[in-house]
């Protein structure tokens, strides 16, 4: 059975997400970074850089959070989490998660750093907010059309996109923006995303 070594409202949410989407059995491994669990000789050889999640396979271990979801995905085309290799719906999912993965998620570190210092109320704060924004809002567009990010429908790509999507929407920095708002609840709303949070 694969392992997934995991912290609760960190990126590892994502490939529990998928997990849970795919109803697959998994052993949770939680690993706690203030007792320096994330930091021991055992996970250093999992993740050089002591960092969650790592899936660990019967070949070996895999770590970066979008890496492991889209892998998760291929493993079981017969769910339609990824659409079939060389089709452009694939490169639109590939598109969309790495998209998330530098773009989107470049500006919510950016913002996650103010909300740490708690210099969110400041002008650098203020211009933090304004790069999310920048970077989330021409979604809107295209989740008035439809309902997740492929045409297709509910995706792997949703899974990381919508995990940094969720992250900035805790941040205060998806507002006047009512069809990203709504796809965020539509996410929320599914039982794998509340499985993979705590
Ligand atoms: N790019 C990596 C980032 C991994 C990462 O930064 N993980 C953080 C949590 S979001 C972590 O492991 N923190 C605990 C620690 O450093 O001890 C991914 O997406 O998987």
């Amino acid at each position: 059975m694969m392992k997934l070594y995991f912290v609760p409202r960190t990126r590892a949410t994502r490939p529990r997400w998928l997990l849970e989407e795919l109803g697959e059995k998994y052993e949770l491994v939680r690993l706690d970074p203030s007792t320096g669990e994330t930091k021991t000789a055992e996970h250093l050889a999992r993740n050089p850089w002591g960092h969650v999640p790592v899936l660990e396979t019967a070949e070996g271990p895999v770590f970066e959070s979008a890496a492991i979801a889209l892998h998760l995905a291929d493993l079981h085309p017969e769910k339609k989490l990824i659409p079939p290799p060389g089709t452009h719906e694939r490169a639109l999912c590939y598109q969309w998660t790495f998209f998330a993965m530098s773009e989107a998620e470049s500006a919510a570190v950016k913002l996650a750093a103010h909300a740490r210092a708690r210099t969110l109320d400041t002008p650098e704060g203020h211009e933090a907010k304004a790069g999310v924004r920048k970077a989330l809002h021409p979604l809107e567009a295209i989740l008035a059309r439809q309902p997740f990010m492929l045409a297709s429908g509910f995706s792997v790509a949703d899974v990381v996109l919508g995990s940094v999507v969720i992250w900035a929407a805790a941040m205060g920095a998806v507002t006047d923006a009512p069809h990203l708002q709504a796809y965020l609840e539509r996410l929320k709303a599914r039982p794998a995303w509340q499985a993979s949070v705590s």
